[in-house]
């Protein structure tokens, strides 16, 4: 990648003569404000409870998810009791590519998947036998999961997932074959165009509904990956689903749980074996934008950005900021400047050069901002810009490349230090 075409050359004098020295972690501190009930306050992947106004006295379900609120068949289970406001309880748990499995969760669920729930003490796998016992005791979110009019609709999301895992997930040997796949997908995503214009607003029912509930952590996956691995945007050519993204986003429970480009195409891999590039001009454009920006723009989120991303993620950063520069591959007095000049550049625009040599920090933690994990998706977008920015006066260096095999440079043990 040139960072330093006479455009971004003329662009960086521009802001050298404008440049800062880093604020002190206390100087920073000054600058946010930002809090967030994470018990009663709107969904996010923060929290141990969720009370929605309710007492502990109230809580019948633990729901155990993974460490990285990535899993999918997690952020079904999690939708659908933010949707219904349940009281909960949440445990997270390892994934296996990420690190070890905790034993307390091997006694307790012996094959280690995820999601679980104890509900009233029974514990229960599997995300649609979930769903179904916590429609028998709280009812349905609408309509129940057999239902005659959810189940076809059940079907048809399994159809678009195999249609998907089809194209992705499996190297091609000819040009042909590639389309054929793609084809394929497209044909079942014209069967989930129709369904959704069946109804007279955005969502599969007339109301939000489970449907939406199932059908949101593939798509909101497809949409990611297929921009990535293929060039091709779901959301954008398909004016139903657009409506329907739009829609979701309206929910501040599905924007709890919203994940971004970045961290889906990334996490994928090592979860679904793999994922095949097609090579094309626009999936090599659609690439290059989700892994070395702008992020701002990209067809992952389309609700205005809240004043606060830049003070979230300021906040989040400073929380765990011991961390993030031990597990940094930098030397750590080095990435507590450069890191400092990235924040400094976050919350006034100006350019902070970072010390010499710190190009390759700042970029292996902009690799690595997980949403929603670490914090909402534009306040991760903001910081993505910051550190690139700041790591853009230092060099042109990429960090080491994101391991596609698991994601133990995620270790989630390494994090749980402080
Ligand atoms: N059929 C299961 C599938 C669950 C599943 O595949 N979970 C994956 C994560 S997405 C898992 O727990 N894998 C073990 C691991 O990664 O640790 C369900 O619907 O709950």
């Amino acid at each position: 990648m040139n960072h330093f075409s006479s455009d971004n050359f003329e662009l960086k004098m521009t802001s050298i003569a404008t440049t800062l020295a880093p604020l002190s972690w206390l100087e920073l501190e000054a600058l946010t404000d930002f809090q967030i009930d994470p018990v009663n306050g709107p969904t996010n992947a923060q929290a141990r409870l969720r009370l929605f106004g309710q007492t502990e006295a109230d809580v019948r379900v633990t729901l155990y998810r993974d460490n990285h609120a990535w899993c999918p068949y997690c952020q079904k289970i999690w939708l659908w009791l933010e949707e219904k406001q349940i009281p909960y309880r949440i445990e997270k748990v390892t994934m296996f590519c990420y690190g070890e499995k905790e034993s307390w969760y091997k006694r307790k669920v012996p094959s280690g998947m995820l999601p679980a729930i104890e509900l009233d003490n029974r514990l229960i796998t599997e995300s649609d036998d979930i769903l179904i016992a916590l429609e028998q005791v709280f009812g349905p979110l609408v309509l129940g999961m057999k239902h005659p009019t959810v189940l076809p609709l059940r079907q048809l999301e399994r159809l678009l997932f195999r249609a998907w895992c089809a194209w992705l997930c499996y190297p091609v040997s000819s040009v042909r074959q590639e389309r054929r796949n793609r084809d394929q997908f497209i044909s079942v995503v014209a069967k989930v165009e129709e369904a959704l214009g069946s109804t007279p607003g955005p969502y599969f029912l007339n109301e939000f509904s489970t449907v939406d509930v199932i059908f949101t952590p593939y798509v909101e996956r497809m949409n990611a990956s297929l921009y990535y691995y293929k060039g091709y945007s779901l959301r954008e050519e398909n004016p139903r689903l657009s409506d329907w993204f739009a829609a979701m986003e309206s929910r501040p429970t599905y924007r709890g749980t919203q994940s971004d480009f970045h961290t889906h195409v990334h996490d994928l891999p090592p979860q679904m074996g793999g994922c095949w590039e097609n090579g094309e001009p626009q999936m090599q454009i659609n690439k290059h934008r989700v892994d070395h920006g702008p992020w701002d723009g990209l067809p992952d989120v389309t609700y205005p950005e809240p004043e606060t991303s830049r003070a979230e993620a300021l906040y989040r950063v400073i929380k765990h900021r011991a961390n993030i520069i031990r597990v940094n591959p930098g030397e750590d007095k080095l990435m507590d400047v450069a890191l400092r000049c990235a924040l400094t550049n976050l919350m006034t625009s100006q350019a902070c050069p970072p010390p010499p040599g710190s190009d390759v920090a700042l970029r292996y933690l902009r690799d690595r901002i997980n949403v929603p994990r670490d914090m909402s998706i534009y306040a991760a977008k903001r910081l993505r810009e910051a550190l690139e920015t700041t790591a853009a006066l230092a060099g042109d260096r990429q960090g080491p490349p994101i391991p596609v095999k698991h994601r133990r440079d995620q270790n989630p043990a390494e994090f749980a230090r402080n």
